[in-house]
């Protein structure tokens, strides 16, 4: 049946219902380490935005450690959503994203991963309505499959090896990306060392996040030795706040500066451009409060030939298929992606997995996210009576 201007008028004039929360605590396959905290168990708010005319819209928010890595933990985003975001954007015609996010900016100061988990629910929504693909709302795919890295950080370099060859025997990643900084860096210097000749001609060092745990002399000493190995970015060696040194890191060492935790919003990335203090960024929806919020922070980027890189905090299959859905309208995404929340996972969450194959995976074709929740397997992880966990 042909549908009106009219039908589709009515249809995306459709209001937000109700918007509900729960906490899913997923183990992960593996221990994964961070410089400054460690995850067995990987945790996120799913977040459902219900129509009055019953579309149900999917968003998530992931963190790690806790509020360690940001600020934000799975109950503080959970307890602002409920108390103070959700009642903000009730009655609110689904039609007008950049609407709710002025009114969920005037209901509470940052809390990104929030915002973002609203955001992406209200995008699935509007997108399952008018029959489109979120990507197709945000201006449209410019690629049908974007490239996709594997994190080590398991801290030991045999059991790294080892893994890192398994996935590119399955054909399923070839870049990799190591934490560091947990220990010695000179330790971390040899393990790195290890793991570039225990890969050499089959995979590459593409990026090494040291998650701000170096300081500005530490950094300095040890560039050329990562440059040496043939890594491609080094991602945040320094304090999220020290913008001016990873500036000056940027003018002495050729290995560019891939800024993550000091980008939040665009007015971060304005001031990381204006000091050049990077030659990458890495965007996630976490934390810059949403998908045309991350839009801003590239576009500010990309307007000071700053490269872009799509990151990710472990999402599991719809925060990973939001975070896609952006990347496909991205025109340039020079550094690829590490979109493989959903594979250190140790259950699949969605009822079909997101097509993961040639070194990269496939953008969910809608409509809306284009994922859908096991909801027998959302009933094993939910956290019961919204009680803390690490
Ligand atoms: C981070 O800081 O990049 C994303 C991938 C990963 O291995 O850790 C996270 C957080
Ligand atoms: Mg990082």
């Amino acid at each position: 049946m042909e549908r009106t201007t009219a039908d589709i008028s009515e249809a995306s004039g459709s209001t937000i219902r109700s918007v509900s929360t729960e906490i899913l605590d997923v183990p992960t396959i593996r221990e994964h380490k961070l410089s400054s905290l460690a995850v067995t168990r990987q945790s996120c708010v799913i977040v459902r935005l219900m129509t009055e005319d019953g579309v149900e819209g999917l968003g998530e928010a992931a963190t790690l450690g806790g509020p360690r890595w940001a600020e934000e933990s799975v109950e503080t985003i959970k307890a602002v959503i409920d108390t103070y975001l959700a009642p903000a954007i009730s009655g609110m015609r689904i039609d007008r994203p950049r609407a709710a996010r002025q009114r969920l900016d005037a209901a509470a100061k940052r809390n990104n991963a929030a915002k973002a988990a609203i955001e992406t629910a209200l995008l699935d929504a509007l997108g399952k309505t008018l029959g489109l693909p979120v990507h197709a709302l945000l201006g449209g795919a410019v690629r049908e499959h974007v490239p996709v890295l594997w994190a080590l950080a398991s801290g030991d370099p045999e059991q790294e090896i080892d893994e890192a060859l398994a996935v590119i025997e399955a054909r399923r990643h070839r870049d990799f990306k190591v934490k560091i900084g947990a220990g010695d860096p000179a330790a971390d210097i040899a393990r790195l060392g290890r793991i570039a000749a225990g890969i050499e001609g089959r995979g590459r060092l593409a990026v090494v996040d040291a998650n701000q745990a170096w300081d500005y002399p530490t950094a300095d000493h040890w560039i050329p030795a990562l440059h040496e190995m043939g890594v491609g970015l080094f991602e945040q060696p320094l304090p999220d706040w020290d913008v001016a040194g990873l500036a000056r890191l940027g003018a002495r060492h050729p290995l560019p500066i891939l800024a993550d935790e000091s980008v939040f919003t665009p007015h971060d990335m304005h001031r990381v451009a204006a000091e050049a203090a990077a030659g990458a960024v890495s965007l996630k929806l976490v934390k810059h409060g949403g998908l045309f919020s991350m839009l801003d922070v590239a576009a500010v980027a990309s307007a000071a030939g700053i490269g872009l890189y799509g990151g990710c905090l472990l999402e599991g299959p719809v925060g990973t298929a939001a975070h896609l859905h952006a990347f496909a309208s991205l025109p340039s995404l020079a550094w690829g992606t590490e979109s493989f929340g959903p594979l250190i996972l140790s259950d699949t969450l969605s009822t079909e997995p997101l097509e993961y194959r040639d070194f990269g995976v496939a953008i969910p074709q809608g409509p809306g996210l284009g994922v859908a929740l096991d909801e027998d397997k959302v009933a094993q992880y939910r956290r019961a009576g919204g009680s803390a966990h690490a």
